[in-house]
């Protein structure tokens, strides 16, 4: 999933390159020949990418190198490497515990015009487990290169962490165990794991189109604004980073209508907070919304619009249609959604998720911020300030350990 002001490959930069340091391998991936496994799977996971029909983005592996770290994000040398330290805007960190992988991506702030990334795969993620961690083989449960570095390879192209996760708790340790390719936690099923969702197509697609992706797919946009916001205080305003999902709901996943394609709706595009959800196959969905409260993922692990977000307590949602209000009796029941139909090319308008009658914690700043302007701004130094260039990949054991925690809580 992407922001709206998420970086991207031009054009002219296609085929974008990508070196690999295949002997930073060795002693790392389980089997022969390490250094040749390493670039196997990175070749497949890149090319994961580029052969999605509804996208045009192209790559091509560039001479080899034995850097470990990515120092100069100008120099057209873009490094995926096994190492414990990662170079972060120029500056080498080391990878905290539990992380599998990091990329850095170095862009104009301007425009969003990427000019070098950089992905660095932790070489002892499980310290208690011996060497090697990693693993080719597509077992369920081993810790795959191919899913890490497709992973990793989505941020490398700009997209941010989708929350789009297709079991009841988000923990993926049981079937089903479908999430995005870009869900920031990784599950034992590796060739799930190697093979992108709809909402990484759409998305992917969004940002990279190739000629068919207008006709293959439809978008439904809208608003997710605060019920009580209309009375309660002046300036009507919504919800920022509420998560907005279309959802089959006629595939049951887990007992629950399957999600396709999230999206996040945002504040700084309007008060009423705009969201588009594109890359949708035509068909019948229904809208839900959830607040990103950390279960299972938190707003800070998405992206930089919506990572300090105060709103994030209210109620599960489904668009109700003519019924659509802030004070439903059950806004959380499935039986209380009103499909959506998408069209091929289609464009639904005006889908707005209306949030019950709550009145978030910041509802008393609103005037004064409105009447200033002075809110919006110093939430985009802060952007500047905290910016998180970097985006990490957790594996399935630390979320199974907070789950655990979660329900002994
Ligand atoms: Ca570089
Ligand atoms: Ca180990
Ligand atoms: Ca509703
Ligand atoms: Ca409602
Ligand atoms: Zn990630």
């Amino acid at each position: 999933m992407l922001a709206p002001d998420a970086p991207f490959w031009p054009d002219s930069a296609f085929p974008i390159a990508y070196n690999l340091n295949p002997d930073s391998a060795l002693g790392y991936i389980e089997g022969p020949d390490p250094s040749q496994q390493f670039i196997d799977a990175a070749d497949a996971a890149f090319q994961t990418w580029e052969t999605i029909p509804t996208s045009r983005i192209i790559f091509a592996r560039g001479p080899d190198v034995s850097d470990v770290l990515d120092l100069d994000g100008n120099d057209g040398i873009n490094l995926i490497v096994f190492h414990d330290w990662a170079s972060v805007q120029g500056v080498p960190i080391p990878l905290p515990p539990g992380v599998l992988g990091i990329t850095n991506t170095v862009f104009d702030f301007e425009t969003g015009e990427m000019q070098g990334a950089a992905i660095t795969l932790a070489r002892n993620p499980f310290p208690d487990s011996p060497d090697p961690d990693w693993s080719t083989s597509g077992e369920p449960w081993s810790l795959d290169v191919e899913a890490v570095i497709l992973h990793e390879a989505g941020h490398f192209q700009g997209m941010a962490h989708s929350n789009v996760r297709n079991d009841t708790t988000g923990e993926l340790v049981g079937p089903p165990s479908h999430a995005a390719v870009m869900f920031p936690f990784i599950g034992f099923d590796v060739m799930d794991g190697r093979t992108p969702d709809q909402d990484d197509i759409a998305w992917h697609g969004f940002v990279y189109p190739s000629s068919s992706y207008a006709t293959s797919f439809g978008s439904i946009v809208g608003h997710v604004p605060f019920g009580a916001m209309r009375m309660g205080c002046s300036a009507p305003a919504g919800a920022n980073g509420a998560h907005v999902v279309a959802r089959d709901l006629n595939v049951p996943i887990g007992g629950e209508p399957r999600m396709v394609v999230g999206s996040y709706s945002y504040r700084a595009e309007g008060r009423l907070c705009p969201y588009v959800i594109p890359g949708l196959p035509p068909g019948d969905y229904g809208i839900w919304i959830e607040p990103m409260d950390g279960s299972p993922v938190a707003a800070l692990q998405i992206n930089t619009r919506i990572q300090f977000t105060l709103d994030t307590n209210f109620p599960e949602d489904w668009y109700s249609g003519e019924d659509e209000s802030g004070v439903e009796p059950a806004p959380h029941d499935p039986a209380s959604a009103v499909p959506v139909t998408v069209t091929a090319g289609g464009e639904v308008v005006d889908i707005d998720v209306i949030i019950e009658e709550i009145v978030p914690g910041w509802c008393m700043n609103v005037v004064e911020a409105s009447r200033t302007g002075r809110r919006e701004k110093a939430v985009a130094v802060t952007f500047g300030i905290l910016l998180l260039p970097f985006l990490f990949l957790y594996p399935i054991r630390k979320i199974s350990r907070r789950a655990a925690r979660d329900r002994s809580g």
